[in-house]
């Protein structure tokens, strides 16, 4: 239904692509009435044309129109291209607001644009909603994970109507107050960072599968389609397990097969390590995803290192069904890391910018909607009930049993795959991350030893109390700093 006269929509988005154009329709689907504003007015009205028996619509031509057809205070969603396009929409809606109305920036903003954004409205008396959203476009029609930053009092308007369009799992909304200001964009941030280590840690699976079963496509498609069935049930298993039983249609062959090997990134990977290196948190599973992405387009690098000798035996497994047993293990381990090493990182910014973030529920409004939604993230939840200030996940009682259990299959994949030459850098980096912080003693007494020898950055001593240096270059006699 259309709305033209009079009748004041509980809600606008304004940017209406396939994210904002679903978003709305969730939004009227779930009784709400919706204002719709697009900056080209094309999309509006295909929108209304399409989908307008959906639920009641107030379509805008202007922002001004727009604005003016929302109850007070007004509610509105910008769903533009991140970056300069937000700020672009934002400038035009500040002008038309008044105090006490929300701004909901729903699409992907790096958090320190949230930041400066919702200082500059908050200086106007508007509250500014920095907000995650996951889940794509078919998530945000039927229900995404919805990760809202910004002040309680904007949540309490705006909280009921964003739960009622996220996802459900056994009747609770993934969607959460996560904290004030940037909270929102940092936890989305996150969520997809550890998205590129969960991908590359399946890809680096089923590269081992391929090498070392010599099996193709379909039949590690019905590898997937048995592990999905347990522990490692997820969204990303599952759809890995669909393509690669997905057979091209204009060759015949696995589709994965004429896929170019080059992985491409908007960005918010990047911008995961970029702050986990500025906060030190080592998310090293995030880290070489990232990388591995890089090193896959590096054309002109992998076209010069093609011809490098490997010097390494031919493979192939003797007992198949223990091999996947020890893949399955050790993907299952890797994950848990990669979870374990972006919770730190949430922890981290969380107390640096003093957002006050729940972990627990963090894991909770992920288990739907989102790309990464897990069955294992019901553990997560546990384990931060359990111990709300635990400083690694993968020391939980329940974790640290079952990354044990799998320890000893762990090692041989990663020990294979470097016999063999298959690259499995979050694999690898994921064990060296568990050998590193489970170590009693690590060689970094010997590089802080280094560092105080050539730039006298000093060190501090296992026995006593103090700051130290050594006079290297002297008489090696130490002294206290
Ligand atoms: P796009 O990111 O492709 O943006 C297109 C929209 O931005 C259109 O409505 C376009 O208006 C508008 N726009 C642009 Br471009 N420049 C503008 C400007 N200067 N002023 C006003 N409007 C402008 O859309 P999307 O894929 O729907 O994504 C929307 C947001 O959601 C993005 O921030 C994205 O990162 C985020 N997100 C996307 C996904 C996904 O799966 N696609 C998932 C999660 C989050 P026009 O029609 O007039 O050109």
């Amino acid at each position: 239904m259309v709305e033209q006269d009079g009748v004041k929509a509980q809600i606008g988005v304004t940017g209406l692509a396939v994210m904002g154009r679903n978003l709305a329709r969730n939004l009227a689907r779930h009784g709400y009435r919706v204002a719709l504003h697009n900056r080209s007015w094309e999309k509006t009205a295909s929108l209304v044309a399409e989908h307008g028996d959906e639920g009641t619509f107030v379509p805008g031509r202007t922002m001004a129109d727009f604005v003016a057809s929302l109850e007070r205070p007004r509610t509105v969603v910008v769903m533009v291209k991140a970056g300069a396009a937000t700020d672009a929409v934002i400038d035009e809606l500040v002008e038309l607001l008044e105090p006490g109305d929300i701004v909901v920036d729903a699409g992907n903003a790096h958090f320190p644009d949230t930041a400066r954004r919702e200082q500059a409205l908050s200086a106007r008396g508007l509250h500014f909603v920095g907000t995650g959203v996951s889940g794509g476009e078919e998530g945000a029609l039927n229900g995404p994970s919805i990760m809202p930053g910004g002040t309680p009092e904007s949540y309490r308007t705006l909280g009921p109507m964003l739960e009622a369009i996220s996802a459900k799992v056994d009747g609770v909304p993934c969607c959460t107050h996560v904290g004030p200001g940037a909270a929102g964009h940092f936890v989305k941030m996150v969520h997809n960072g550890i998205e590129y280590a969960d991908m590359q840690l399946i890809a680096e699976a089923y590269d081992l599968l391929r090498q070392g079963l010599g099996a193709d496509a379909a039949r590690i498609a019905g590898i997937f389609a048995d592990w999905n069935t347990g522990d490692l049930e997820s969204y990303l298993i599952e759809i890995t397990a669909d393509v690669l039983a997905h057979t091209d249609p204009v060759t015949g062959a696995a589709f994965v097969d004429v896929v170019l090997d080059q992985a491409e990134q908007k960005g918010t990977g990047r911008w995961t390590v970029q702050a986990a290196l500025d906060l030190g948190v080592p998310v090293t599973g995030i880290a070489e995803a990232t990388f591995a992405r890089g090193l896959s387009g590096s054309v002109p690098q992998r076209a010069a290192g093609a011809g490098l000798p490997a010097d390494v035996e031919p493979w192939a497994v003797a007992d198949a069904e223990a091999f996947v047993a020890d893949v399955r293990a050790a993907l299952y381990a890797s994950k848990v890391v990669a979870y374990s090493q972006g919770f730190e990182q949430i922890a981290a910014g969380s107390a640096q910018f003093g957002w006050g973030i729940d972990r627990g529920a963090m894991a909770r409004i992920w288990r739907g909607g989102c790309i990464i939604r897990a069955k294992f993230l019901d553990r997560i939840t546990q384990a931060y009930a359990q111990d709300p200030e635990l400083p690694l996940l993968i020391a939980d009682p329940y974790f640290a049993r079952v990354v044990g259990d799998g320890l000893a299959a762990w090692r041989r994949v990663v020990a294979a795959a470097v016999t063999h030459g298959v690259p499995t850098p979050a694999f690898s980096s994921s064990l060296a991350y568990y050998d590193g912080v489970r170590a009693p003693r690590l060689p970094a007494a010997l590089i802080q030893a280094q560092r105080d020898f050539f730039g006298a950055h000093t060190y501090r001593r296992t026995d006593r109390d103090g700051v130290f240096h050594t006079d290297w270059s002297g008489d090696r006699a130490e002294r206290q700093a």
